[in-house]
């Protein structure tokens, strides 16, 4: 059959009428370990010849797991993958994995704040080495790649400045040194963004932002070659980095939707990035869908749409921008993103508050900047909000 789109990939793929009893919709197995018929079996599934599920912790988990890696495989393009209890678990289950003492890792400068934290205060404990780079100059990687460089660690679109780096360009100078690079996909979504495609060694999610899309579930999703993710396996076993049923069938439920909800994010990114690029107390907005944007063309390469996510600066600095959270009234305060909800933060003081101040302001996450996770409401709704706040500014 020809090969599906994305949208009936994510309503359909993985999903098949449960063995037992036919229950049209994936079940949640809520077990943490499984009978075997035999002792035979057990030993069989224990030593890897026989397919089948042995412990909640252990890979594959359970049947719901299984639905949900492979929904995400069809959707990302992989062969094979891992859930996790959060993204940040994924980011430290992919990082143990392939890095040891005295190893090398190239960062994007501008990640999600516990990100930062988990690669300087935590990965350096270990020995190894982190360099943290401005990914959209391109002669910059080349110049901190490093003969011990094992893995390269993409973050695009940024957050929260927003920057867009060249995936295609920086994956294939990552593998003539022989690095393996990892995307942080979580801001443009599998619908919008193909890291596999453009050359990366595995793709990862928050699945907590827009995979589960309603702000009810904490997860994380790496994707990969097969070969790729059982390397990996053994480090997700004995870590106990693991996702819980429920979690899993909560993202199975939400990327069904996944195609409709982006398609309206991305219409109300583009309506609100317009509307306040042109108002008169804003002072810069950072959207990969504006012609402003310095990497524009490098997102309308690499990106089939530009999601819902955007930063702008309100004139009068800081204070503003604390005056317009205060006064929203549609708009939620709150960090976290990719919820049918839009929700306003301060990611100085509240997501990226603890990477040092001189780090954050030159990389861009300056005092005045505001992140803005544009919801599924009607557009006008929205702006009529955000109009009414920042009159009071
Ligand atoms: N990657 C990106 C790009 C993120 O924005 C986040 C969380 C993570 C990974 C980690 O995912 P988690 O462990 O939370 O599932 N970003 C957040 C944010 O901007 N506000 O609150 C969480």
């Amino acid at each position: 059959m020809k090969k599906k789109k994305f949208g009936t990939l994510c309503v359909h793929a993985g999903e098949h009428p449960d063995p037992a009893f036919g229950a049209h919709t994936t079940p949640i197995y809520q077990t943490s370990t499984f009978v075997f018929d035999n002792a035979e079996q057990g030993a069989s599934r224990f030593a890897g010849q026989e397919e089948g599920y042995t412990y909640g912790r252990l890979v594959p988990n359970t049947p719901t797991h299984s639905v949900l890696v492979e929904k995400m495989v069809a959707l990302e393009g992989g062969e094979a993958g891992h859930t996790f209890s959060t993204g940040m678990a994924a980011i430290t289950g992919v990082a143990l994995s392939l890095l040891k003492q005295g190893d090398h890792l190239l960062s994007t400068d501008v990640v999600y704040g516990c990100t930062y934290g988990l690669f300087t205060s935590l990965l350096t404990r270990f020995g190894i080495e982190v360099s943290f780079v401005d990914t959209t100059d391109l002669e910059e990687v080349q110049r901190n790649l490093k003969k011990n460089t094992r893995m390269v660690f993409l973050e695009t679109p940024a957050n929260p400045t927003m920057n867009v780096c060249d995936i295609a360009a920086i994956t294939k100078m990552a593998k003539d040194f022989g690095a393996v690079s990892i995307v942080d996909n979580t801001f443009a979504t599998s619908m919008f963004q193909k890291p596999l495609q453009l050359g990366a060694d595995a793709v990862l999610h928050s699945c907590t932002k827009y995979i589960g899309g309603h702000a009810d579930l904490l997860g994380g999703v790496l994707i990969g070659s097969s070969e790729f993710i059982d390397n990996m396996t053994p480090v997700v076993n004995d870590t106990g980095l693991t996702m819980a049923p429920y979690e899993a069938w909560l993202c199975i439920r939400g990327l069904k939707t996944l195609h409709l909800r982006m398609a309206k994010h991305a219409v109300n990114g583009m309506k609100i990035a317009e509307f306040l690029e042109a108002h008169r107390k804003i002072s810069w907005v950072r959207y990969p869908g504006l012609p402003s944007h310095p990497q524009h063309t490098i997102a309308k390469q690499q990106m089939s749409g530009f999601g819902g996510m955007l930063s702008f600066g309100v004139a009068g600095g800081m204070e503003a921008g604390r005056k317009l959270m205060n006064r929203v009234e549609l708009c939620s305060l709150a960090v976290s993103l990719g919820a049918v909800d839009t929700l306003i933060q301060h990611p100085a003081s509240m997501t990226h508050a603890d990477i040092p101040e001189e780090v954050r302001i030159k990389t861009g996450i300056t005092d005045d900047l505001v992140r803005l996770s544009v919801g599924i409401e009607e557009p006008e709704d929205i702006i009529a909000d955000l109009d009414q706040a920042l009159e009071k500014v």
